[in-house]
């Protein structure tokens, strides 16, 4: 496998390695996987995950897709990606005793590190003959209430140790009291210092699922709403918090495009500004933050993209002066460009799979939307959509060295 061409690379995409499935299927309350009939087949049975408090519909059909690497593979292969770099999914060790998820965090980045170093090899560009792994990974931290510190630093000098992982994810809340908490600051120190990406993921949701009314709309609230709001709410808190004025080299990845941020920044902006003892805290106007900060290219739609690369883009005028006036026109072109570099593809396999008998064999309408997607971004010509697909995840996690 010689790639002359640009690279497709999917930093978004998740399994339940067999260690942490095993876990799920041992327990009685969520998260779990439960065994059940089939629906119009008593003897036949089916696994179901229920990893959300009040689950619609007895949790969602879950299968081999889920923790088989061959499967991963062979969903790459169908679909054209190149190259994985695989997260656990929600909700890592969030529900777990201190104990037992530093043990598991440790059990589970060795995993993930042989799932990497024993997946194929290929040579990444003809000019180099560098190789590239097919898979690479984030490990995990036993981020939970009353965990030694001592632990989770621990678990991040392990990581850092291991060749294939190239970052965490994270959950939002910590150790109990989400990214703000001032008992991080060693955590994002050490993340910092090692140049590992923390990919910042959600799971709970917030607001959107349960407000004002009683209908049930199955998965739909949560998903499309609870999730990125509840992204958007811890990274604005770390934000005001201050943590990236203390680690500026600190990599954030956002899932699914940062939710509203780029939306809200702005008013968010302003909203500082009218409250002075928050305002001081900061060294920059909220938009600058936007700036030092990753995003997935999870959206599905290109005017998003778009819109999301202009305000990641827009952040530049807000570096040390109001040079720049908010409004100016004249660097809009160049943002949409430049704001395309923090942008990552992703996929978010195994979630949103073909629905229906048969569908199986297609392509999955999640990935190609999301391809389609960087493609029809009009500003956008080859190399920031090159970069999109690929280019950017390569120079972030470093997959070239
Ligand atoms: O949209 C997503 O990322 C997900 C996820 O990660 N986990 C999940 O349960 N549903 C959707």
């Amino acid at each position: 496998r010689a790639a002359a061409r640009s690279l497709l690379v999917d930093i978004h995409t998740h399994t339940y390695l067999p260690r942490y499935a095993a876990l799920l299927r041992a327990r009685s309350t969520a998260p779990r996987i439960l065994s059940r009939p089939k629906q119009g087949s008593k003897d036949v049975l089916e696994e179901r995950l229920v990893i959300l408090d009040n689950e619609p519909s007895g949790g969602r059909p879950v299968g081999p897709q889920y923790w088989d690497r061959e499967q991963k593979l062979a969903f790459m292969d169908k679909h054209g990606i190149d190259v994985s770099v695989v997260s656990t999914a929600n909700p890592w060790l969030d529900f777990l005793p201190p104990d037992t998820a530093s043990t598991l965090a440790r059990e589970l980045n060795d995993d993930l590190e042989s799932y990497c170093a024993t997946s194929p090899t290929f040579t990444a560009t003809a000019a180099t003959s560098h190789q590239m792994k097919r898979l690479y990974a984030l490990g995990l931290l036993p981020l939970v209430p009353s965990v030694p510190i001592a632990s989770v630093l621990s678990a991040i000098d392990q990581i850092a140790t291991l060749p294939h992982l190239r970052g965490v994810i994270v959950g939002t809340r910590g150790l109990g009291k989400g990214l703000d908490d001032a008992a991080l600051e060693p955590v994002w120190q050490k993340l910092a210092a090692n140049s590992l990406v923390v990919f910042i993921h959600p799971h709970y949701g917030v607001g959107g699922a349960d407000a004002w009314g009683e209908r049930d709309n199955g998965h739909v609230l949560p998903l499309a709403l609870g999730f990125p709001f509840e992204t958007t709410t811890a990274i604005t808190r770390l934000i005001l918090a201050g943590v990236l004025d203390r680690h500026p080299s600190l990599k954030l990845l956002l899932a699914h495009s940062g939710g509203t941020l780029p939306q809200l920044s702005s008013r968010l902006a302003s909203c500082i500004t009218h409250d002075p003892a928050v305002a001081a805290r900061l060294q920059h106007d909220a938009r600058w933050y936007l700036g030092r900060l990753w995003f997935d290219a999870v959206c599905y739609g290109p005017e998003e993209l778009e819109f999301v690369a202009s305000a990641i883009g827009r952040a530049s005028r807000y570096a040390e002066s109001d040079k720049i006036k908010p409004g100016d026109q004249t660097l809009v072109a160049a943002e949409r460009k430049d704001g395309s570099k923090r942008l990552l593809w992703g996929t978010d396999h195994p979630f949103f799979p073909p629905i229906g008998e048969g569908a199986q064999d297609e392509k999955w309408m999640s990935v190609m939307e999301n391809l389609e997607a960087v493609d029809a971004v009009g500003p956008w010509g080859a190399e920031e959509k090159d970069g999109v697909r690929g280019g950017n995840a390569i120079e972030l996690f470093g997959l070239d060295k």
